[in-house]
């Protein structure tokens, strides 16, 4: 049976908010193991990577907040994700602030020669140190995964770009800024932001989404940003946007992926506890990694 090995990234440091580093714990709290294993999977958890404390180090760039940190807790995320992968397990890696995906996507361009990225996000993810309107790094992996960007963070584990602009594509965006709209355009990555989910339906928006990439690849790695759902269901996060995925659209998401049979690695982050409500944010994340991971709502035997 296949077996998931759970990483926790307790990183507060890509962002402003203090809590989200309690992420990890929330989202075990909400049952991951049991759920998990409820669906036939082995599973191992590998505990947490090491992150240092904000209050512990100073931001030395404006731009780049915590930048050295972040680089070497993505150094550190790298190669325990790629070992996962080796191992022939999936990574399911827990945040913590979205900045850890710039460590999991090398982990996982390490371990496979060509890797399709699907970025669940209100955000683009698409800043840099140039366009960024607050220089939280957790607004910059994407970019940085497409080699764009500072090299401390193109260049985790020593090599750039992780992922092709042809496989990779952005669901649920409504929040995008000015220098990002232009990275987004100049670089090719396919968005569809609500709008397309509006008139198209989450459905057929996934089936392109998935086609687009999982074309010529070694596996998809989702990257699942909790803000990209709508406040209403997912209200622990940092940098909530009004107009998301509802709570069915973001199933039927993870349903399809499901039966796609494509994954190859899950990032779930942005929960932040102490803003949510009675855990429900870390709740939905568990409910919507189940779906990803084949629960059916009618099993089949
Ligand atoms: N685009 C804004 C910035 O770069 C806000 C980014 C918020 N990002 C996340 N991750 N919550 O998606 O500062
Ligand atoms: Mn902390
Ligand atoms: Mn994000
Ligand atoms: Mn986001």
């Amino acid at each position: 049976m296949a077996r998931i090995e759970v990483l926790g990234v307790p990183l507060d440091l890509g962002q402003g908010r203090r809590g989200v580093d309690m992420g990890p714990s929330a989202i075990r709290y909400a049952g991951l193991q049991d759920r998990v294993r409820a669906l036939g999977f082995e599973v191992q958890d590998l505990g947490n990577v090491p992150v240092p404390e904000p209050e512990a180090k100073e931001i030395q760039d404006p731009k780049l907040k915590y930048l050295p940190e972040i680089e070497r807790v993505s150094e550190e995320i790298a190669a325990r994700v790629s070992e996962v992968l080796k191992r022939g397990s999936m990574p399911v890696i827990l945040g913590g602030d979205h900045s850890l995906a710039i460590g999991s996507l090398a982990g996982v361009a390490l371990a496979k020669a060509r890797v399709g990225v699907i970025w669940f996000d209100a955000h683009g993810d698409m800043n840099t140190q140039e366009t960024t309107p607050s220089g939280n790094i957790h607004g910059m992996p994407l970019a940085a995964s497409l080699g764009i960007g500072h090299p401390g963070l193109t260049r985790v584990a020593g090599f750039a770009p992780k992922v092709r602009p042809e496989n990779v594509v952005l669901v649920g965006a409504r929040s995008i800024d000015e220098g990002e709209a232009r990275l987004i355009r100049e670089s090719g990555l396919r968005v569809f932001t609500m709008h397309e989910i509006d008139r198209q339906g989450i459905g057929a928006v996934m089936e392109e989404a998935i086609r687009i990439a999982s074309q010529g690849v070694d596996g998809v790695h989702l990257s699942l940003d909790l803000d990209a759902l709508d406040p209403m269901t997912a209200p622990g996060v940092g940098t909530p946007v009004r107009g998301g995925i509802t709570y069915r659209e973001g199933h039927l998401a993870m349903e399809l992926l499901a039966e796609a049979g494509v994954l190859c690695s899950v990032d779930v982050v942005e929960v932040n506890p102490i803003l949510d409500v009675a855990n429900r944010t870390a709740e939905m994340a568990v409910d919507l990694l189940c779906s990803a991971l084949g629960k059916k709502i009618l099993p089949d035997s």
